[in-house]
């Protein structure tokens, strides 16, 4: 929400400033918009904090705003999803403030309570447990300490999240991506958690039984609307524990972290990701490479390098899956890195900073520690080339956008048949109008030779797809192919796809 096009010149994006880009994004031909967390939020967390349900955070607009943004992407044919957070509020949140007031405030089970903390470590880092004086208990916060655990096993929290869920389905919203939805403390604090070596084993603070319970309720609560969506992110690295929540009754599609964010680049990996959703996942798995909690994927995995970026997303685009892009990765835009403490926003970074300086870290070491951490690298402005983010550069940003700001800049990227905006475009259109390519079965799935390739069918069409990591090689196609993109002359970092 705040880094894609602001309207107003305060250096935030907002929903007039979404709402005037909506050309764009149906010229590029996308589909369907989720929005990271826009409630009204003191932002501790990227909005992920959230203090009221019901209100639009004043840096975004306001409801009529919203309203009209809605109508206008409905209007060409783009869906909206919402970005849920249900596993905790902002400690500002009101029925947070109730609770702390006192032990028998109607609201004190809302969240989780103990005399005495247990071993569960915060995701940030440290203890998961802060003392409240007023009370003299300790409250439960999986993240940072102003977002406080709900207590699901609390039959009201069930109830609001429902009512939460309906006057967002009730405004319009196409649907959600529940955010770290298998963290739902649905199950009380339990036991420690047992360590291996000095790492804490994470058996009974997520996944807990009574997750899936309070899925079946968000699902059924969104099915009663017609052709809405759920996405879910489900925080685990085994597949096993992801496609359980994939179904029918529980989630749409979950994002699968194995497959999005690969490290390094290593076609061999991508290939076997995509196999292991393909073995596992009853329903799409989804596809993406890039994310606001990752570095840009270009970046990540492409040295910086279009065509290799390219490459990587014709496998996004023409894979078995519901592909996901994330804002500027059409442009090729990449990490900015900050300079001092001052420029993190990000909390995720900032808590690995002081965690380094406490450890005896020089303050160097420390911004670097920090920097690896810092989620705000791929968070910054959109590289539109207008005025839009005019001076946001160095005086008003969140995070200081480098120099190199506005070298990629959009206008001439569409003129320019080789950049990378030209080839998302053509891909996505290619995707808009193939069936197979939106639901089409794998007849083939395999690697060789750094080069992955597949072929998908669909009533009686079927497509193949080859991507060359490898060495640069001619492809004999069959007689009656018909190229869709790409050449025979199969370059590194290239690739071709035909129709039989
Ligand atoms: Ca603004
Ligand atoms: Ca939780």
């Amino acid at each position: 929400m705040p880094s894609y096009a602001d309207s107003n010149g305060d250096g935030y994006g907002d929903f007039k400033g979404i709402t005037s880009k909506l050309d764009y994004l149906q010229d590029l031909g996308i589909k369907g918009i989720w929005l990271t967390p826009f409630l009204k939020s003191p932002k501790v967390d990227n909005g992920y904090d959230v203090a009221d349900y019901y209100e639009i955070d004043p840096t975004y607009g306001n409801k009529a705003d919203f309203d009209i943004f809605l109508k206008e992407a409905h209007k060409r044919d783009i869906k909206v999803i919402m970005d849920m957070v249900l596993n905790h509020t902002s400690t500002d949140c009101k029925w947070f403030q109730e609770a702390k007031k006192s032990k028998d405030n109607p609201y004190r089970d809302y969240y989780i309570w103990k005399d005495k903390p247990n071993n569960w470590e915060s995701f940030f880092g440290g203890t998961a447990w802060e003392f409240d004086e007023t009370t003299n208990q300790y409250f439960y916060h999986k993240f940072d300490k102003k977002m406080a655990d709900l207590n699901w096993s609390n039959p009201k929290v069930v109830d609001e999240a429902q009512k939460v869920l309906r006057f967002w389905l009730d405004a319009g919203v196409d649907g959600f991506r529940l955010d770290v939805i298998n963290f739902l403390t649905t199950d009380g604090i339990t036991k420690d958690n047992p360590m291996k070596d000095e790492n804490q084993i994470h058996l009974y603070d997520i996944d807990q039984s009574g997750v899936k319970e309070a899925m079946k309720t968000i699902k059924s609560t969104v099915n009663a609307y017609e052709n809405r969506f759920i996405v879910g992110e489900i925080g685990s690295d085994k597949i096993e524990v992801l496609k359980q929540y994939q179904s029918e009754e529980l989630l749409d599609v979950v994002f699968n972290f194995n497959f999005g964010s690969i490290p390094i680049f290593s076609s061999e990996r991508i290939f076997n990701e995509l196999q292991s959703m393909e073995k596992n996942m009853s329903n799409y798995p989804t596809l993406f490479f890039g994310s606001h909690d990752m570095p840009r994927m270009i970046d990540r995995l492409a040295d910086g390098n279009p065509e290799k970026a390219t490459a990587l997303a014709t496998l996004i685009f023409t894979a078995k899956g519901v592909p996901f892009v994330y804002y500027g990765e059409e442009i090729g835009m990449q990490n900015i890195l900050a300079e001092s403490l001052e420029e993190m926003m990000d909390i995720q970074g900032k808590t690995h900073y002081q965690l380094a300086l406490s450890k005896g870290k020089t303050p160097e070491q420390a911004l670097l520690e920090g920097n690896k951490n810092n989620r705000d690298k791929s968070r910054s402005p959109m590289q539109w080339n207008d005025n839009n983010f005019a001076g946001f550069s160095i005086e008003k940003s969140w995070i200081k956008v480098g120099q190199d700001y506005k070298i990629n800049n959009v206008e001439d990227l569409k003129k320019d048949k080789k950049s990378i905006f030209y080839n998302y475009k053509e891909l996505i259109a290619l995707r808009n109008k193939e069936k197979v390519l939106q639901y089409g079965k794998y007849d083939r799935l395999g690697h060789k030779d750094n080069q992955i390739l597949y072929t998908r069918s669909f009533e009686g069409e079927s497509i193949t797809v080859i991507v060359n990591f490898g060495d640069s090689v001619k492809i004999k196609l069959p007689k009656k192919a018909k190229i869709l993109l790409g050449n025979k002359e199969l370059k590194t970092n290239s690739f071709i796809i035909y129709k039989k």
